[in-house]
Order: C-alpha cells, then structure tokens, then sequence
C-alpha cells in the first residue's frame, strides 16, 4: 500500500456497522449511492451534541445556547472551504431534494413565465427533474432534455442545440446515481453563461467522492446532501452565487429567517439565515462538519483515485460475468464508482435478494431515475456503488454471488 493512497481495511475500522453479521456473515456494503456508512467520528460528534451542549442556536444567550450555535456555524464554514464558497453562500436544508425545490420554488417562480424553457438532462434522478415539472406547469414555462448516446454520456451537439433555444435555468447532475457518468459541468456553465441561462449543479453524487469547487466550476447552485458524504441524514447543502440569493424570495416562511415581523408584512434575516426557516437539525449539521473533517483527513484527490481504482477492477471482473450487460461508460476519467447492470434471465430484485443472503447489499430498481430507465429500455437495474471503506475484496465476493445466483436460475 503507498502512502499516496488510502487503506480501506484501515478506514473500516472506524465504521462500528462493519462489526455487524449479516446472517452469519461479513457486511459488504454496496448502495453507497444511497447513503454511506458513518464514521465513529461522526456519531460520536452527534452524540456529544445532545449529551453536552443540546440548545437551538440563534437563540438563547446561555452558554448551552453559545455553544450550539458556535458549533453550527462553524460546520457551515467547514462546508463552505469544502467546496470553496463564502459561509454566506451555503445554506443548510433537510437534503439535496430540498435544496432542489428551493431553487425551482424561490428562482423559477420568479424568474419564469409562458414560454421560457428549462433545460435538464435525460440522465437526472427524479429530485432533478420534478420540482421543475411543477414549476413549470405553475409558471407556462416548457421543460427540454438533453439525450444521451449509447454509452451513457450527454450528447454534446445537442447540448449546443438546446442551448441555442436559449433556457433561462440548466440544471444537471454533476454524476449520474444510474450510470455512473460524470458531466462537463463546467463546459456546460461556460456555454449556458453565453446564452444568458443560470446553471444548477446537481452534485449528490460527486461532492461525496471527488474534489468539487464551485468557484472553479462557476455554477451559480449546486447542491447535495450530507448523508450521501459519511454525514448523518436529514442535513443537505444548497450553495448559491450571492447576488442571486439576495434577489430570491425566501423558500419557507417562519422564525429564524426573518429580521422583523409586523402584523402587515416581514423582512427577511440576511444571507444564509432568510432560507433556513424554522428549527435546524443542529446536531446533524455539526456531524456533517464531522464528516467533512474526515473525508479532508484522507483528501479528495485520495478518495477520487481510491475509487477509480476499484471502478477499473470491477468493470472487468463485472465483464467476465456471462450474460451481463453494464450500463454507462467505460472511460475512467468520465464515471464515478457507480455501476449499473442487468443479468439476462434474473430480474434486479432477485438477483439483490440473493446477494443479500451473502450479507451483500446493492440496489435494485429504477433509482429514482424513471425516464433514464425508459432511454435504457428497462424496467430496473442491479446497482452496486462504492466508497472509501470498500475493497477489491468486496467486488470479488460480489462477482462470487453473481455466479451463484447463475446457479441458483440454472443460467
Ligand atoms: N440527485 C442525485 C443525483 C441522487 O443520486 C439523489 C439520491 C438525489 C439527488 C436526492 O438525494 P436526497 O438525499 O435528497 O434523497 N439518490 C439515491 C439513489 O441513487 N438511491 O437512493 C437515493
């Protein structure tokens, strides 16, 4: 093992589930594009919260109360250098499809009226997609896709194309949770910026797993969720350019996001505060500073290599499987540790529930990704998706079961 690249057998061990048996056997955890496992550092860290200073920030001026709001915002400049944004800029909500909403909701109801277009792709989870089909149909404006070629990635002549219709908003996944594949994100904001559009990041699935730099990128919202980063659930992140911010409306109305109410009207709270109404999951916005602090312990760029490594291993022992057909692409430098197949003859669902006995666990189904699975003719997919605890072990006990679920069909 080089010093230049992490251990996952050391990091498991700061992973308490991994002492867990699953039917007598070794947990091998591979839906980590669901959410990942957490790290001791990070429970404890929640725990110590509610043991020792439990108090809703903002508020009290007891000591408790200093303590927690202290920590809460410190786990938002810990977010912030993350991603290399101003604390102002990042505002903390319940996960990635909150954040999503909050811009379709507080930008698009403003900014869009009959006829404008939004462009997505054919590729977004349904956390992408939805939000904008609501607010389209509340504001007449009209919802365009970039397709897909057949290896999984945007066609980039028709992001051209599209992008000449002039959309007033883009928004696309930085990776793919189906595919695997990673966008341009930056050449598409670079063209959009041309036409006039503003662009939104979805990065649910590359914060996690690679360097991401929102000033590099020069998106002017991007969004993801703790708990898909070693964090807890229930905490997300929208970053948003400042200026655009400041002319939004508040997504949701209540305390702490405004400065002052009277009986015929409010004003709101400043930047990042008038978007965080109401009582925070203050214990999971400081865990997820926990988790930051741990993925920064190894580096990105660690976490990046470590994963196209097993990337690599995996698509050719996945290949040499009979009868499998993978989806999305097989350029290294173009996918994330996310992939997608089917085995002839075995539906999805059975083929997780037979790894399952193995104490494997990957996904099965359409992934929240409806109208990808119509491009790639499929009801489902198996899904196994990988993180810095996992090995080259797990990808042969993956291929293992696969082989016996073969068996077990008489394939
Ligand atoms: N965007 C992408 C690209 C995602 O993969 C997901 C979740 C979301 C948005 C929504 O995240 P949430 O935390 O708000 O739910 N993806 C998955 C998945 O692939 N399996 O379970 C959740």
């Amino acid at each position: 093992m080089c010093a230049d690249q992490l251990d996952p057998e050391v990091i498991k061990q700061d992973f308490p589930i991994f002492k867990r048996r699953i039917y007598g056997k070794s947990l091998i955890y591979l839906d980590n594009a669901a959410t990942t496992q957490k790290p001791r550092q990070v429970i404890e860290t929640i725990s110590e919260f509610y043991q020792n200073y439990n108090a809703n920030v903002h508020r009290g001026v007891y000591k408790l109360g200093v303590e927690a709001t202290e920590a809460f915002e410190n786990a938002r400049a810990k977010v912030a250098n993350f991603v290399n944004a101003k604390d102002s800029e990042i505002i903390f909500t319940k996960n990635a499809t909150e954040a999503l909403n909050l811009i379709a909701y507080s930008w698009g109801l403003r900014n869009l009226k009959k006829g404008d277009r939004i462009l997505l792709t054919e590729m977004e989870h349904h956390s992408n997609i939805v939000p904008w089909q609501i607010i389209a149909e509340y504001t007449g404006a009209m919802l365009d896709y970039v397709p897909i070629n057949e290896e999984g990635l945007l066609i980039e002549e028709e992001i051209d194309r599209l992008l000449n219709l002039r959309p007033k908003i883009v928004s696309v996944t930085h990776a793919s949770n189906v595919l695997g594949t990673i966008n341009n994100v930056k050449e598409i904001v670079e063209k959009a910026h041309k036409v006039g559009a503003i662009v939104v990041v979805d990065a649910a699935q590359s914060v996690p797993h690679m360097p991401v730099n929102v000033k590099e990128l020069d998106c002017d919202f991007l969004a993801f969720s703790g708990h898909k980063a070693l964090g807890p659930l229930g905490v997300g992140v929208l970053y948003g350019k400042r200026d655009l911010l400041r002319e939004m409306n508040p997504f949701l109305g209540g305390g702490d996001m405004i400065s002052r109410v009277w009986l015929g009207g409010a004003e709101w709270n400043e930047l990042p505060w008038k978007f965080e109404a109401g009582t925070s999951s203050v214990a999971d916005v400081i865990g997820l500073g926990a988790a930051i602090d741990y993925l920064n312990s190894i580096g990105m760029d660690k976490v990046r290599a470590h994963e196209v490594k097993l990337t690599d291993y995996a698509l050719k022992r996945l290949s040499e499987v009979p009868d499998i057909k993978i989806y999305g692409p097989r350029d290294l430098s173009k996918r994330g540790a996310v992939i997608s197949f089917n085995l002839s003859g075995i539906h999805p669902h059975d083929l997780a529930s037979i790894l399952d006995e193995e104490g494997i666990a990957i996904r099965a189904g359409h992934h929240c990704a409806q109208p990808l699975m119509n491009r790639l003719g499929v009801a489902a997919t198996a899904r196994a998706s990988f993180y810095i605890y996992n090995s080259e072990s797990d990808i042969d006990a993956l291929v293992e079961a696969l082989y016996k679920a073969r068996r077990i069909f008489k394939l």
